[in-house]
């Protein structure tokens, strides 16, 4: 398996993320991607490659060009208003509020969160942008020889919609893999998300595409982030009804619970016929981890990885979250092993 891996990551380091009312180190910190080179490359899947430059014209069909444009931007915006911290949105355009986007930097950020603990840095757009690289990259690595592709991005991107940023996302590295997979010749992607958290800005993107059918495995958001979508009730619109489908779970759900949905979720993947699979690599869903409520174990990861494996699709494997630092690498590597072990 070719894997994928971009030292600009550390060009996003928020020194702050707005957690239980206080400004706490981020959970989404560069150790993150430390630990999972070191068990990529202590493993049998060697050295990761650098991406490709991103091509910018597959970004467009997902991002519209307002929320490009603020990215790319705002952290300039913000310096020019003179501000010491890390932009982050004090106001938000609540409900009757949302008819425009703002021209102060203020009002920009509030207008395309969909969360605010997230800020954004000097480096956060080379650092968003470099991670998508390493999505598309992977997508087009994909071929009859190389069946399989995994891509270590970081930042994550699976909150990341239309035109949304916020948990932790700002490009939506999936979404911009399953469109690279569609540009390149395919007609049919079946994206996971396996994330502890929903992907709202995944389902977001593809709501009324029949082209990528979304299936995400999550945190009941009636108790957990992004708490505003992800019920099991949200099917798709227009020529999407029936391509999103929800599995929300329990707090202390484990892997008898976990498996049921995944095994619905293959099952559904399967009937789809897709070309390719695209999966939302979140390793959050761990017993350890310190933001989720999911009871899996570092044999769960192995076991889910063998079932995903047995579809026999050309697979990309996109990382997103996962915040046990010291595990993340095992339980990465883990899913991949058991992927290939089939
Ligand atoms: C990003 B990814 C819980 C606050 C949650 C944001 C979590 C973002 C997760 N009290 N904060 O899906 O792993
Ligand atoms: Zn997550």
């Amino acid at each position: 398996m070719k894997t994928f891996a971009s030292p600009d990551h550390a060009l996003h380091f928020p020194k702050g993320e707005l957690s239980g009312g206080e400004l706490v180190r981020p959970y989404e910190c560069p150790e993150r991607w430390d630990y999972i080179m070191l068990a990529l490359t202590a493993g049998q899947f060697g050295a990761p490659e650098a991406p490709q430059p991103l091509n910018m014209q597959v970004v467009n069909k997902i991002h519209s060009s307002d929320y490009l444009r603020f990215l790319r931007s705002a952290w300039q915006r913000w310096q020019a208003e003179g501000f010491n911290g890390e932009a982050l949105p004090t106001v938000v355009p609540a409900r009757r509020m949302q008819q425009r986007e703002p021209e102060h930097i203020d009002g920009k950020l509030g207008y395309f969160a969909m969360a605010i603990e997230t800020a954004i840095t000097s480096g956060t757009w080379q650092a968003a942008c470099s991670s998508a690289a390493c999505a598309q990259s992977a997508a087009n690595v994909i071929n009859t020889v190389q069946r399989s592709a995994f891509a270590l991005c970081r930042p994550p991107g699976h909150h990341a919609g239309i035109d949304l940023y916020g948990g932790y996302c700002f490009l939506n590295n999936a979404a911009i893999a399953a469109q690279t997979l569609l540009d390149n010749g395919a007609s049919r992607i079946a994206l996971i998300d396996v994330d502890f958290h929903h992907g709202n800005g995944t389902q977001d993107i593809f709501y009324q595409r029949d082209d990528v059918l979304f299936l995400s495995l999550h945190g009941d958001p009636v108790y957990a982030f992004p708490h505003f979508l992800g019920y099991e009730d949200e099917l798709g619109e227009g020529n999407g009804v029936g391509f999103n489908v929800n599995y929300p779970m329990m707090p202390g759900s484990a892997y008898d619970i976990w498996s049921v949905a995944l095994d619905d979720a293959i099952r559904r993947i399967a009937h789809y016929a897709p070309d390719a699979l695209v999966v939302s690599l979140g390793v959050d869903t761990f017993e350890q981890d310190p933001i989720s409520f999911f009871k899996l174990t570092a044999e769960n990861f192995t076991q889910y990885g063998h079932a995903l494996g047995k579809l026999q699709l050309p697979t990309v494997f996109v990382m997103e979250g996962g915040y046990a630092v010291k595990n993340i690498g095992t339980n990465t590597c883990n899913v991949l092993r058991g992927f290939q072990d089939i």
